[in-house]
This record gives structure tokens, C-alpha cells and sequence, in this order.
């Protein structure tokens, strides 16, 4: 008798090989136009499938993860940060959550240091100039920025992406200073000569460019607040690349306007797809649509890891990128 393939729902369109595969592997649910899901499509997908795969779009809370069937017992998350899940509430109903950490840490880092570049270089202002035949050519004084060359960097967050952040960053110059739950390894900390802050008050007081690499948990919510923005010097710069809810968006956006930071680059945002009016208008930040973990080959990298934490999790055995609520 064949043996019965689990039925795996795919809330969005992944690349087309991990899709072949997912189609030959299981019995896969695929969303060929790549619609946001409705709500009452994801309670369709959790009646239905043993396996649930969704996307930092999709909300799977308490009151969706309710209405689950019998069936469902994984949800192998397409994406590193998992806050999009109640995993609390998943695993109290017998429901494993996995997600796929590591391979999205380069590209990641990469735009981090483009938009560390962008802001106090003025790239796009540079590159509007040009589109708009407005150039009128050299002179000494002319779309002068800021040298990071030297700057102290402050990273929140020294996990696998601040960490890889920290090192682009040390190359091109930059002293690495950083804030984190807790103090990582020596050697990690000799290799890049990183400089612990346990209060991170202290640190936004006297950094130059702020990059936050931590995920979104209860405890991280507005960890920029109000209060701690306006810690930062005039002149300093900040970068997020990991999630809008990290920064009071709005308290940003009041001091981005008032001229109290010198500039952000910000390619995550509170309210996604919204994004703050005021830091639209702002010729202070560079803004860039979640998409820094945006390549071909890390897209297709997470989908072979969503595909073997399903086979192995399928096969009876610990799926390898498994997400306990003590990680949280
Ligand atoms: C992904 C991300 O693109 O993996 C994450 O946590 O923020 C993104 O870079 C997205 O989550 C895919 O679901």
C-alpha cells in the first residue's frame, strides 16, 4: 500500500524548485498567485493540513492555532524570526514549530552595511540627483555626508546576524561595541574586538551608528523606546534590519523631523506594508521594503530547510531548527 504523503499547506509562493520538491515529497498546498492569505483561508489550512508553512505575513495566534485540526503537528516557519507564531500556544496543543535560522545571516549583513553606507554617504540622494539630470558637476563642498570609517558601532543583539554584521563592519573600520541578553564567548569577542555593554542606556548615549539585530519578543517591544531614543547623540545614525517593532516607529519619526538624530536607514517597519507618513516625507532616512534577506540562493536555502525539518520531523525524529519558548 503507498504510503499516505502529509498534506503540507504553503501559505506563499516560494521559489519554484523548492516547490517542485515540496510537490514530489509531500502532498503540498501551494498558493500559485501569492495572495496574502485571508484569515479564513489559514483556518482552512489549519483544519486541513498536518503541516502548516507560513510566512512572517501570515499571524498565527492563539485564536487561529483554536481552531486547528487533529492533524496539524508542525509548523515549519518560511523565516528566521518567529513572531509571527504563538508558540506557546502551538506547543501546549502538541504542535511543533521550527523556523530556518542561519542561512539568511549573510544577506542579511550585507544590506545592513549598504544602509549603514547609504544614510551618511547620501547614496540616494546621489543616485536621485543623477535621475533627475540634476547635476551640475563637482565641487569641493558639494553632497558632502559622514565618514563611518572609525565610528563606534553599536549592535543589539550579537546573535548569528549581529555577529556577521560586526565583522563587515570591523573591516571597513569600525569599532564594535554591543548590548545582548548575555555577554557571548571570548573568542567571539577577541575575534572582533567587541566591547560589552551590559547597560544599553550607556551604549546608545555614546555610539555613532546603532544596527539592531535582535528579534521581536515581548520583552524586545519598543526596546527603542521614546525614552531611549532620545539617549542618542544628534549625530548618530541607526539601522534596522530585523523588526520594526523593535523601534518606537513614531517617537523615530518626531525625532528623525526634529533633527535630534542624524539619520536611519530602516528596511522593516511597525505596521507592515505602512510605513510612518512623516518618515516618508524625511530626507533623513533611506527606507527599503523587508527585504534584506531578499536572494535567490537564501530564499531557496530556507526552503531546503523548511523541507528537511518536514522530512525529518515526518520520518518520527527532532526536526534540527526546532523553536522552544525558553529560546524566545
Ligand atoms: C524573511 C525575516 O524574508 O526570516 C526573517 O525573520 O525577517 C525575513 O528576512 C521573512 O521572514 C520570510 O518569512
Amino acid at each position: 500500500m503507498p504510503i499516505k504523503k502529509p498534506i503540507v499547506f504553503v501559505t506563499r509562493k516560494l521559489p519554484d524548485t523548492i516547490e517542485t520538491r515540496m510537490r514530489e515529497l509531500f502532498e503540498t498546498r501551494l498558493n500559485e498567485d501569492d495572495r496574502n492569505m485571508t484569515q479564513a483561508e489559514l483556518v482552512e489550512a489549519v483544519k486541513t493540513a498536518d503541516v502548516l508553512v507560513p510566512t512572517v505575513t501570515d499571524r498565527i495566534d492563539s485564536a487561529l492555532l483554536s481552531q486547528a485540526g487533529e492533524n496539524l503537528k508542525l509548523i515549519a516557519n518560511f523565516g528566521n524570526g518567529v513572531d509571527n507564531i504563538d508558540v506557546d500556544s502551538a506547543n501546549n496543543r502538541g504542535i511543533t514549530v521550527t523556523n530556518t535560522p542561519g542561512v539568511l545571516a549573510e544577506d542579511t549583513a550585507d544590506m545592513t552595511m549598504a544602509l549603514m553606507l547609504a544614510v551618511p554617504r547620501r547614496i540616494s540622494e546621489g543616485i536621485q540627483v543623477m535621475k533627475n539630470g540634476e547635476w551640475a558637476g563637482w565641487s569641493p563642498t558639494y553632497m558632502l555626508g559622514h565618514r563611518i570609517f572609525g565610528k563606534r558601532l553599536g549592535i543589539i543583539g550579537l546573535g548569528r546576524i549581529g555577529q556577521a554584521v560586526a565583522r563587515r563592519a570591523k573591516a571597513f573600520g569600525m569599532q564594535i561595541h554591543y548590548h545582548n541578553r548575555r555577554r557571548v564567548a571570548s573568542h567571539i569577542e577577541e575575534e572582533l574586538e567587541a566591547t560589552y555593554w551590559e547597560s544599553l542606556d550607556q551604549m546608545l548615549a555614546r555610539m555613532d551608528v546603532i544596527s539592531i539585530h535582535c528579534p521581536h519578543t515581548p520583552g524586545t517591544f519598543h526596546l527603542l523606546s521614546a525614552r531611549r531614543l532620545k539617549l542618542l547623540r544628534r549625530d548618530a545614525y541607526i539601522v534596522n534590519t530585523a523588526r520594526g517593532e523593535v523601534i518606537d516607529e513614531n517617537a523615530l519619526a518626531r525625532l528623525l523631523d526634529a533633527g535630534d538624530i542624524a539619520g536611519a536607514g530602516l528596511d522593516v517597519f511597525e505596521q507592515e506594508p505602512a510605513v510612518n507618513p512623516k518618515l516618508l516625507k524625511s530626507n533623513r532616512v533611506v527606507l527599503l521594503p523587508h527585504m534584506s534577506s531578499a536572494t535567490i540562493e537564501g530564499r531557496i536555502d530556507m526552503g531546503e530547510k523548511v523541507i528537511i525539518n518536514i522530512k525529518t520531523f515526518m520520518d518520527g525524529h527532532r526536526p534540527p531548527d526546532r523553536v522552544l519558548p525558553s529560546m524566545l
